[in-house]
């Protein structure tokens, strides 16, 4: 019991529940044979659901081990209620909550070391999957290989000991998997970044090369033969869990839950068909599987991720504070129509049709249920701007076709970098260097663009130039599209 008088979720806590608030499958019937990187509601509210539903489906035990990074405490709060956690969909017609069950166990990443290498190296364990943001990644934005200087310590520490890093100590596992000849395994980034698997596969293979371990060439070998990195698109709207959303999950099912996540009912998968081991049947659950992910990928990054965090920094700037708010405002479906109106041309053929996808958008953006907060999406803006706009408006500078959209949306971060930002951000301190004032906006601009390794971009004097004139309505709270 607690302060609020309710029990914890517990296996036992489950027969308080209703029979459709209940996990679809008997948590104690499964086994880890996925490893997951990164305990977010992100992953509880998509692959955690997926795998939970593959294993209903199927009959068999696939159950997850979540490893979480940086936060033992979330760690110890999923151990406390026997890994479950309750999921509630915003539903136009109300929410639904129920409980989650596929998440088997919980480790933190750096104190427990040897049980997530053990892991593995397990041969039952045939599937890593990682939502670790972009920045999980270690990847210098000028080279798009490994920032050797960010991995730098877990390159010199005792490998068996606690690493600070996703990259190091999942390249160091793999390693040791392969050291012992164990089955293959497939690794499946669930990160917003075009070509996220061969993206994985780059930064895990660096970390190995630059390890210094003598077996290092075979071992790389081996990795090439028996570990598959496929490229996937994850798509779910999943706000960060408030106050209210944990009460009002704790009203639904009658008992307390730390964990609490809240997410649109829309759900999307789609997965590069290239696995090396068995994985859960997740098409059983409506993930897809397909040859090339690319054109659903650029599409989704382009589209979805592109106006969010347009609509993020405009909506910033106008003095909104969550994406509802900024559909609300009489420019923001006419922003997200005209991004994706701007961006379509440079999207590759076979994915989905940008208007009707732009009208799905409208739809899914304007759930006032959901209360997503303009400053989430704003966040490490730095490394999201440069997969969301930044190659779709070298396309379309290149080709010398008009791209207002994009440079407003640009201005608006520019807006939202001037210190104090209130917005987080991995270069906060060079991108508020860059607003010194004895600068002319323009340079700031520029200055701004080189910060993200977009020197081409600074060097565009025609763009900067239009970007530089956004900035004094931005100023004045006005939207202009
Ligand atoms: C958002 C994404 O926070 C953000 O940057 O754009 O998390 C977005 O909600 C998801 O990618 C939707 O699938």
């Amino acid at each position: 019991m607690s302060g609020t008088g309710l029990p914890a979720l517990s296996r036992t806590a489950l027969t308080r529940l209703a029979p459709e608030q209940r996990p679809v499958v008997d948590p104690a019937r499964l086994r880890t044979r996925v490893v997951h990187f990164g305990l977010g509601a992100f992953h509880r509210a998509h692959q955690a659901v997926y795998t939970e539903n593959a294993a209903a489906l199927s009959g068999e035990p696939w159950g997850i081990t979540a490893v979480a990074p940086r936060s033992a405490e979330t760690v110890r709060a999923l151990r406390d209620q026997d890994c479950l956690y309750s999921l509630t969909e915003r539903r136009p017609e109300g929410p639904r909550t129920r409980v989650v069950g596929s998440v088997v166990d919980a480790l933190a990443m750096g104190p427990e070391a040897r049980a997530v290498d053990a892991l593995l190296a397990d041969p039952e364990v045939t599937v890593v999957t990682l939502t670790v943001t972009e920045k999980g990644y270690q990847r210098l934005a000028s080279t798009g290989g490994l920032d050797h200087a960010a991995v730098a310590a877990d390159l010199v520490a005792d490998p068996a000991g606690p690493l600070t890093t996703v990259i190091g100590r999942l390249a160091t596992g793999l390693a040791a998997r392969m050291r012992a000849g164990a089955a293959p395994i497939t690794v499946v980034s669930c990160d917003n970044m075009a070509g996220n698997g061969a993206v994985l596969s780059r930064m895990v293979r660096e970390f190995v090369a630059a390890s210094g371990r003598p077996d290092r060439d075979r071992i790389l070998g081996r990795i090439a033969e028996s570990v598959a990195f496929p490229s996937t698109v994850v798509d779910r709207i999943v706000p960060a869990t408030g106050a209210a959303d944990r009460a009002a999950a704790e009203t639904a099912l009658g008992v307390r839950d730390e964990l609490a996540v809240t997410a649109e009912p829309y759900r999307q998968w789609i997965l590069e068909d290239s696995f090396a081991a068995p994985r859960p049947p997740w098409e059983l659950d409506g993930a897809l599987f397909v040859r090339d992910v690319t054109p659903y990928q650029l599409t989704k990054l382009r589209l979805l991720n592109g106006s969010h965090s347009a609509l993020a920094y405009l909506g910033l700037a106008a003095g909104h504070t969550t994406i509802a708010g900024t559909m609300a405002a009489d420019w923001g479906e006419r922003l997200v129509r005209a991004l994706c109106a701007e961006v379509a041309p440079t999207l590759p053929a076979g994915g989905p049709d940008p208007a009707a996808y732009g009208d799905e958008l409208v739809v899914r953006f304007r759930n006032p249920a959901m209360r997503h907060a303009l400053r989430q999406i704003g966040s490490d803006g730095s490394l999201k701007i440069t997969e969301r706009w930044l190659p779709a408006l070298r396309t379309l500078r290149a080709t010398g076709t008009a791209a207002p959209v994009l440079e407003l949306a640009l201005a608006a971060w520019v807006f939202c970098t001037r210190p104090p930002s209130g917005v987080t951000d991995p270069a906060a301190d060079a991108l508020a260097a860059c607003w010194d004032g004895s600068r002319r906006p323009v340079e700031t601009v520029r200055a701004l663009l080189r910060a993200v390794d977009a020197q081409d971009l600074a060097d565009d004097t025609t763009l900067t130039s239009a970007v530089t004139e956004r900035l004094p309505a931005l100023q004045a709270g006005r939207i202009e599209i």
